[in-house]
């Protein structure tokens, strides 16, 4: 078998690289390790950059989005007792996000992919790159049985975290900055309507908390447990309760409750690998690094690496610039690193790391509330919840 650019991994870095290479005819091939179902059944980001709602038109797959995203211009940090509006489209000079889930984002992408008629093969075993330093790389794998082998010109790993296309670049190659956080988010799902119509995180004596939605009549909420802490110490009752103490008075008052449709813990942790390219091989979103939720960066942060590796791949193609490849790393990193300081600063300030009040919780609340009594402060926030905008390659 034989393809153009060979895919590990069919999250949304995977599908929309396919999906904006298939539309500009390169061919490409996704290897997946789990099932379609599989994937999405996993819950996770719900906010969008703009450059992400972009994106995602620019590749076609954003008729969904357009009709059922909801577009939030502020969001609010509870911090003291108070609700402190960030005014997203004041302080950015015309700025928003988008609430959308990741699971409608990757089953749009699916759905487009497989309507394009471009190759998936789920289910994928020992998918294993090669040769990714020499002009004829390939990907192994097996499939029902069968093994199969994948040559390719370039190969783009987007395996996520625990993927094989990090793992498989010889340890020293690559640099990797690490930060775990003591801590976790217990998720929960429920078909109730929001508490508020913006998003709140809210800081408090017991724990973080937040609140997030899928729709008018989905709500996502999280609350700050330990990092090793198992769902299943928590019967939807004793979640409620908890995140009702965390949450403002006026807000805790209005909170809609009911069954979860689905309840789990997500770690916390920091982490840049570099370079991101290896050869004829580039390393793409959560593959390539993690930020923890606290910022909503994780998945358009995978797609502004999309944004770059696409750009690469054209300068490549249509205008036979290989060198195009050696921008890849340098350009995504830049912005990745500002990307990961916003979502530690977010993630240090605004949890509890200490039971007893010491130097750094009233560092917390200095920083916290030096920043939200200033606009200047608030435009910084707004200007990176909003999206840093996207990194061009150098000209050529
Ligand atoms: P993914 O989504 O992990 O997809 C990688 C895919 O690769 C497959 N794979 C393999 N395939 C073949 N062979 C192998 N050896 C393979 N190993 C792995 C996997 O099965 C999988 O299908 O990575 P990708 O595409 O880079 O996307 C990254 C995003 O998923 C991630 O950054 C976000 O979900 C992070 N995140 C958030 N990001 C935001 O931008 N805004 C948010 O509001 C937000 N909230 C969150 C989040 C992540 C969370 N969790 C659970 C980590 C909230 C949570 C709770
Ligand atoms: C979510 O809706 O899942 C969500 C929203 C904002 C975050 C993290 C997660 O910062």
């Amino acid at each position: 078998m034989k393809t153009e650019v060979a895919i590990i991994g069919a999250g949304p870095s995977g599908l929309l690289l396919g999906q904006l290479l298939t539309n500009a005819g390169i061919d490409n091939v996704i290897l997946e390790r789990r099932s379609g179902a599989y994937v999405l059944s996993r819950i996770r980001a719900g906010v969008l950059e703009q450059g992400t709602v972009d994106l995602l038109r620019e590749a076609g797959v954003a008729d969904n989005l357009d009709a059922n995203g909801l577009i939030h211009d502020g969001f609010e940090i509870a911090f003291n007792g108070d609700r402190v509006r960030i005014d997203l489209e004041g302080l950015t000079g015309g700025k928003h996000v988008t609430v959308y889930g990741q699971t409608a984002v990757t089953e749009d992408l699916m759905n487009a992919r497989r309507a394009a008629g471009a190759t998936t093969y789920y289910e994928a075993e020992d998918v294993t790159p090669h040769d990714v330093t020499t002009d004829a790389p390939y990907v192994s794998f097996t499939h029902e049985g069968t093994a199969y082998r994948l040559d390719c010109a370039y190969i783009a790993g987007c395996d996520g975290f625990h993927g094989v296309s990090r793992r498989s670049i010889p340890a020293e190659r690559l640099n990797t900055f690490s930060r775990e956080y003591p801590l976790g988010w217990l998720g929960v799902m429920s078909e109730t309507p929001p508490v508020a119509e913006e998003l709140i995180y809210a800081t408090h004596e017991r724990g973080f908390a937040m609140c997030s939605m899928r729709s008018p009549t989905r709500s996502r909420y999280y609350i700050q447990v330990a990092a090793d802490e198992s769902p299943d110490n928590w019967s939807d009752e004793a979640f409620w309760a908890e995140l009702k103490q965390r949450l403002p008075a006026d807000v805790a008052g209005q909170l809609v409750t009911g069954p979860s449709i689905e309840k789990s813990v997500a770690p916390l942790h920091s982490f840049v690998a570099e370079p991101m390219q290896y050869g004829r091989m580039l390393l793409l979103g959560d593959a390539a690094h993690i930020v923890p939720p606290t910022g909503a960066k994780g998945l358009n942060l995978a797609v502004s690496d999309v944004n770059t590796a696409y750009r690469v791949f054209r300068q490549i193609y249509d205008h036979s610039r290989p060198e195009a490849l050696n921008a890849y790393s340098a350009t995504c990193l830049s912005r990745i690193w500002k990307t990961e300081r916003f979502s530690w600063w977010m993630t240090s300030n605004l949890h509890k790391f200490s039971d007893t009040p010491d130097f750094n919780s009233r560092m917390q609340r200095a920083e916290i509330s030096y920043y939200l009594d200033s606009k200047a402060g608030r435009a910084t926030i707004a200007e990176n919840y909003v999206g840093l905008p996207f990194a061009a390659l150098p000209a050529a």
